[in-house]
């Protein structure tokens, strides 16, 4: 997977040589090129931004420092063109799914924000020639874009193959296939300021160990996320799931039952 990262803030992107994403870049998974928005910049001041039309606190990144830069990283006639993804507060939720989708494209493209954002004809022209996801990582108001590509491309490079060392452990985990919140996990020692490991884990039986598991993903889930049960397939829980998040006060969502 190509990425292009695209910032007045290059330096912010270093933690991606490290670890996971570090990995990926060493084994050629992930080839990852960081930009400064700035190289496009004219004046002699290599400004970016400019005041908002309308009035307003702030200021606002320039369309044609952006149009020149995503041209330069991205020309027009390079096809497949790549998935444009832009960080903004006002963008869809990132969440596992939306990881799923984009690990899936052999190009990416991040825009990354400041001051009060870029000037909306930079998505709109961008996507007269590529796909756009504006993302958001939550409901909080971060300073800029940089932090958000690098929660997202941290989630999706974990889902390349080959980066994860066990491919197993990226089905058990939260938010994963079965859509539950991740069970309570032990190592050594057995003992620990008086706190001991759950008999269960020790015995060795894999049917029970792994009922244990589940009931505490259902229990973590129902007492944590409800929301995320009520958006699980049906068919996905069995009877002694049900007894469980009945005793936990869960009510499967009408018309379910
Ligand atoms: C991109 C500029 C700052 C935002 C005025 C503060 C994502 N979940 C998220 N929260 N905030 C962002 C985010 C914030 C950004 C930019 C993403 C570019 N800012 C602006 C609007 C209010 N300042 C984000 N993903």
């Amino acid at each position: 997977m190509r990425v292009d990262v695209v910032t007045i803030f290059p330096d912010y992107l270093a933690p991606l040589g490290l670890s996971l994403v570090g990995r990926a870049r060493e084994s050629g998974v992930i080839d990852l090129r960081v930009h400064d928005l700035r190289e496009w910049a004219t004046d002699r001041h290599r400004s970016v931004d400019d005041t908002p039309y309308g009035g307003g606190a702030g200021m606002v990144m320039r369309p044609d420092v952006w149009g020149a830069a995503l041209d330069a990283v991205a020309p027009p006639a390079v096809t497949p063109a790549p998935r444009l993804v832009v960080p903004t507060p006002s963008g869809r939720p990132f969440d596992q799914a939306f990881a799923r989708k984009l690990a899936a494209e052999p190009w990416l493209v991040f825009a990354c924000g400041r001051y009060e954002g870029i000037d909306a004809r930079v998505v709109a022209e961008a996507a007269t020639r590529m796909p756009v996801d504006e993302v958001s990582l939550g409901d909080y108001v971060l300073g800029g874009g940089e932090a958000a590509a690098l929660v997202v491309l941290e989630a999706v490079a974990r889902l390349l193959p080959g980066v994860v060392g066990n491919p197993e452990s990226l089905v058990e985990e939260s938010h994963g296939a079965d859509g539950l919140l991740e069970y309570p996990v032990y190592t050594k020692p057995v003992s620990w300021r008086g706190h001991e490991v759950p008999d269960v884990l020790l015995t060795g039986h894999h049917a029970n160990i792994a009922r244990w598991r589940r009931d505490q993903a259902l229990r973590r889930t129902a007492e944590r996320r409800p929301d995320l049960l009520d958006r699980l397939d049906p068919e996905s829980l069995d009877a002694h799931d049900r007894a469980v998040l009945a005793d936990l006060g869960w009510v499967p969502p009408a018309g379910e039952d």
